[in-house]
């Protein structure tokens, strides 16, 4: 196995930070989870489960947006980039595109350490001519980049539509802060899920399989191994709707029956029906996605779609 750089950030350790703001999300008016927690060992499969489902589109509509645009997008990257691979997961999207983009590093960046040293060891293995590196940290409130991060030709990769994870305005802020992180000669890869018909929305984030169910649930077997809380998953159903006033998919966890949570330092009682809000997927126009670039600050973009329109693959400069 190959020695890889890395530190311990993401490791599922319950820090007083995470306990405090568990604590805090919970005994909100209106009760949250953040979806970074999605994400234990089990939450990475489920979503690699996910997106392998007939009604979750947006996986292979991007990949195919890759595969017929794909020399398009690598002339107008070229060869030679320091990859920085925002939520790595499994590492197959950047996998696929190595052979078109020939990163001379690669950097995967994601929060859950054991599942993203197993990515990058096995990628490794496939790759051994790339300099590959692991970074396992919480990137949502900003990017910490060790020294062994080229500064040169920075290539932040972001595809998936992780962004619509986050809220508009903090969409905004963390692709500032991506981009302070690049010189004159950086650039973002984004993925960005586009505005459909809501039906197309509604199954994607509530499949006949139930596996995002299951993906959405598991955050509370999550959250009783960070914050010694004791949910009980057969309590919850899982909620996953497109709001078109918002344009979000919204997740949520709905009690069906009335019952009391306990975490340490913290307890709540929720009636039946009462929800907590796990996710939101934001949806956006094609124009108010390059806007949202614009906003913060890249410039002279290339905007690639599928042939319906569904999503759109961006390379934007710094
Ligand atoms: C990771 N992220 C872009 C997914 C999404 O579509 O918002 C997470 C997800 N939630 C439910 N299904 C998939």
């Amino acid at each position: 196995m190959p020695t890889l750089p890395q530190n311990d950030f993401g490791r599922a350790h319950a820090s007083a930070d995470v306990l405090a703001e568990l604590g805090e999300s919970l005994s909100a008016r209106d009760a949250a989870i953040s979806p970074k927690f999605l994400y234990d060992a089990l939450g990475c499969k489920l979503f690699e489960s996910i997106c392998e489902l007939a009604e979750y589109y947006p996986t292979r509509t991007e990949a195919s947006i890759f595969a017929r645009h794909g020399a398009d997008i690598a002339r107008a990257i070229g060869a030679g980039s320091a990859m920085l691979d925002l939520g790595a997961g499994n590492c197959a999207k950047a996998a696929s595109l190595f052979s078109l983009l020939h990163p001379s590093q690669y950097v995967a960046i994601d929060i859950s350490h054991d599942f993203l040293r197993e990515s990058v060891e096995r990628l490794h293995q496939r790759f051994p001519h790339i300099e590959m590196n692991l970074l396992s940290q919480d990137f949502s409130n900003g990017l910490a980049l060790p020294a062994f991060v080229r500064k040169e030709r920075r290539l932040f990769f972001y595809p998936g539509s992780s962004i619509g994870n986050f809220t508009p305005e903090q969409a905004t802020l963390f692709l500032r802060r991506a981009r302070a992180q690049c010189d004159a000669d950086g650039a973002l890869l984004i993925g960005i899920d586009l505005v459909k018909d809501s039906a197309v929305l509604d199954a994607a984030y509530d499949d006949a399989l139930g596996v995002t169910a299951a993906f959405n649930l598991n955050v509370l077997r999550h959250v009783n191994h960070l914050a010694g809380a004791d949910f009980d998953v057969r309590q919850w159903r899982h909620r996953g709707f497109f709001n078109a006033a918002d344009s979000r998919v919204e997740m949520h966890l709905e009690a069906r029956e009335d019952l009391t949570v306990n975490w340490q330092g913290g307890t709540r009682r929720f009636a039946r029906g009462q929800s907590i809000h796990t996710e939101n997927s934001y949806k956006y126009k094609q124009s108010a996605a390059v806007g949202l670039l614009e906003q913060a600050g890249f410039q002279t973009m290339n905007v690639w779609t599928d042939p319906d329109a569904w999503f759109a693959v961006i390379y934007a400069r710094a």
